[in-house]
């Protein structure tokens, strides 16, 4: 096939895995799981190994999700102690600042370790123990490093919250994991912005009584107002040791909580365990991405999301990896910089999302091409489907034909990647996230639930459990099994739409439920409708994706004010304001169009097909409008569309 990019020669005969032992993996996987599994468990150092692999159940009546449960292990001392005897003295952290003009910092794996047991004695010190909550809402700077593996030293739980959240949106995540403290910075800096992240922790405590403690990263030297709670963390460090010990976790403890949006109501606290996700993170890292001692590992994700826990920080780590981690932006303080920091420090493997490709597409090749970049082996990608022009401009341009593309599908409930190629056994199709990962295991089905065979497009389920899948939402066991295992009995439903071509590679189509991917970020359609509506002139509202050149999707808003309101273009705009305020600027609508009707069917469901078809611009097909309750109000939608 003409659009097939074969495994490049160097790639071919020097890989960990090339073809013949993919296929050999994922065949060993089949025949024998329980063996397969306790083998690749012992990349980890465990204090206590595991007899017991998968123990699992999708169904009903003994609905559970376990790996490895009589194992022993620390997370953290899997990330940093154990490469201490033999790479101590190697880079673990290459700090890239926003500002290009600043020094970067570098942290060995025996620096990292003072670190981190320093945060940790600081938590400790605070009277943080095993399976307590510790909300992180932080910059991208290396105390937001230290701060997560200082939590998983001592068992407790984090729960990091993107530093572009609103104080609104912080409070309910602080309260739903019911955490008494958090971990802050003065501000944060992106794009030679500053971001009021102490400010914002302010607003959320008025709203959290339970929060007894702030503890403050001094980050820029903003003055800001210390209350009663708050605490310099410069201050609480200077009176603690730098030795901590690692505290021994079943393989079931709980490791982290990460919120993401979904289909219905507020987010969920996705609940990842220990031993089954670090096995997944690291094992991940290695199958597609074959990091090699003394290479450079940058995944240009923000710490907020789950791609910056699990390839940033635990996957890497636990590999002995350097991992880079940047506080900037790709665009600032122009389009070059992302490829500066690749010749600055050598990168060999970048990890990035369309979004970010796009953006630095349309700045045009010059801005790539004044770089040197032959550092770079590997390219990898992330957080939404990638269309094959962008593909091949990151394959042909950035890579010049030399780097694999590793498009890797999976979730933030899947804890690391899925389908993916991997760089020495799989010939790629740009827009294909290629083949399932050995033993994960992928079914396509029907509306009914049919399983499709062969070539064919469906929903994606994954039917058997592998060990980085999410064992629980935060507090809510029924809302885990009724959001991911009713739709299609006895299987875990991904939310993601997909096609299998006649060679068996998988091609994401996008999520199929309420669920709009914007730059690669998840957001909840009924997030932004909830924002709308708290608003005092908005009557109701629906949000819909539409296609955004850059973004992938972005949120089209329909209004329906309250009577007597007029519709105008301040309001608008105070409305688009509203909701970044509300939950952050990644949920402000890109479009917003007053409607004042909304189409339902007579039983008042809002029939989204339409507003979708609409807010695409494809008014041509909007299909059969007639069991609406009111047909009339979708010529006026199709008049004033906006955009
Ligand atoms: C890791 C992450 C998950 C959703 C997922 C899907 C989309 C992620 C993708 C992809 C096509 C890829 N997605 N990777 N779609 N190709 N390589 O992004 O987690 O934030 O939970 O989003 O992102 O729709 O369902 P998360």
């Amino acid at each position: 096939m003409a659009d097939t990019y074969p495994v490049p020669a160097v790639w071919a005969e020097g890989a960990r895995v090339d073809v013949g032992g993919r296929a050999a993996l994922s065949a060993q996987a089949e025949a024998d799981p329980t063996g397969f599994w306790l083998k690749q468990a012992r990349r980890l150092d465990w204090i206590v190994p595991p007899t017991v692999a998968d123990e699992s159940s999708f169904e009903e009546a003994d609905f559970d999700i376990r790996w490895f449960a009589d194992g022993q292990l620390n997370v953290a001392a899997n990330c940093i102690d154990r490469h201490l005897s033999d790479r101590g003295d190697a880079v673990a952290l290459i700090w890239e600042p926003d500002d290009p003009a600043e020094e970067a910092r570098r942290y060995t794996f025996r620096a990292l370790h003072q670190e981190v047991n320093r945060f940790a004695n600081v938590l400790k010190a605070e009277g943080v123990g095993k399976g307590d909550r510790v909300t992180i809402y932080l910059p991208m700077i290396p105390e937001a490093a230290f701060a997560v593996l200082a939590c998983a030293r001592i068992g407790a739980i984090h729960s990091v919250v993107f530093g572009g959240f609103s104080p609104d949106a912080l409070a309910g995540r602080i309260t739903d994991c019911d955490s008494r403290l958090v971990v802050t910075a003065d501000e944060g800096r992106r794009g030679g912005k500053r971001i009021p992240l102490k400010a914002n922790v302010d607003a959320a405590a008025e709203r959290v009584p339970g929060l007894t403690r702030v503890i403050v990263v001094r980050a820029t030297g903003a003055e800001v107002p210390m209350a009663e709670r708050d605490r310099w963390y410069h201050e609480l460090a200077a009176d603690v040791s730098a030795d901590c010990p690692a505290e021994p976790m079943a393989a079931e403890d709980p490791l982290f909580i990460l919120y993401t949006s979904g289909s219905t109501g507020k987010p969920k606290g996705v609940l990842h365990t220990s031993g089954g996700y670090l096995l997944w993170a690291s094992l991940t890292h290695e199958w597609c991405f074959d990091y090699r001692p003394g290479e450079v590992w940058w995944c240009a994700a923000d710490i907020g999301w789950v791609t910056g826990h699990s390839y940033i920080l635990y996957g890497p780590l636990a590999n002995g990896a350097t991992t880079l981690m940047f506080e900037g932006l790709p665009t600032w303080p122009d389009a070059s910089r992302i490829w500066q920091v690749v010749d600055r420090h050598q990168v060999t493997t970048l990890f990035t999302a369309p979004t970010a490709l796009r953006a630095l597409m349309k700045e045009g090749d010059a801005f790539v091409t004044a770089t040197d970049r032959s550092s770079l082996k590997l390219l990898g990608t992330v957080g939404e489907p990638i269309n094959p022009e962008a593909w091949r401009w990151y394959h042909d341009v950035v890579g010049a034909g030399r780097c694999p593309i590793i498009d890797t599908w999976w979730q933030t409930e899947t804890g690391g990647a899925m389908i993916a190629p991997m760089p020495g056994a799989t010939a790629l199709k740009p827009g294909s996230a290629t083949l399932p990962l050995p033993g994960v295991a992928p079914a396509l089905v029907d509306e009914k639930g049919t399983v499709l065979e062969g070539a064919a497009e469906g929903n994606l389920l994954i039917t058997r459990s592998w060990p980085g899948q999410m064992r629980t939402v935060w507090g809510d066991q029924d809302r885990f099994f009724q959001t991911y295992f009713t739709t299609y009995r006895g299987s875990y439903f991904t939310g993601d739409g997909c096609r299998r071509d006649a060679d068996g590679y998988y091609w994401i189509t996008g999520r199929v439920d309420d669920v709009i991917n914007v730059s690669g970020h998840r957001m909840g359609t009924a997030e932004v409708e909830s924002a709308l509506v708290l608003h005092p002139k908005v009557a109701e509202a629906a949000v819909v994706g539409m296609p955004h050149v850059v973004k992938g999707q972005g949120i089209y808003a329909y209004v329906t004010l309250n009577a007597g309101v007029a519709a105008d273009d301040a309001l608008r705009s105070e409305l688009v304001q509203w909701v970044r305020r509300e939950i952050g600027a990644i949920a402000a609508p890109d479009a917003l169009q007053f409607a004042p009707g909304l189409p339902k069917t007579r039983s008042g469901k809002i029939m989204r097909r339409i507003l979708r078809k609409i807010a695409e611009g494809d008014v041509s097909s909007l299909g059969d409008t007639s069991t609406l309750a009111d047909p009339a109000v979708v010529d006026d939608l199709v008049a004033n569309r906006v955009g």
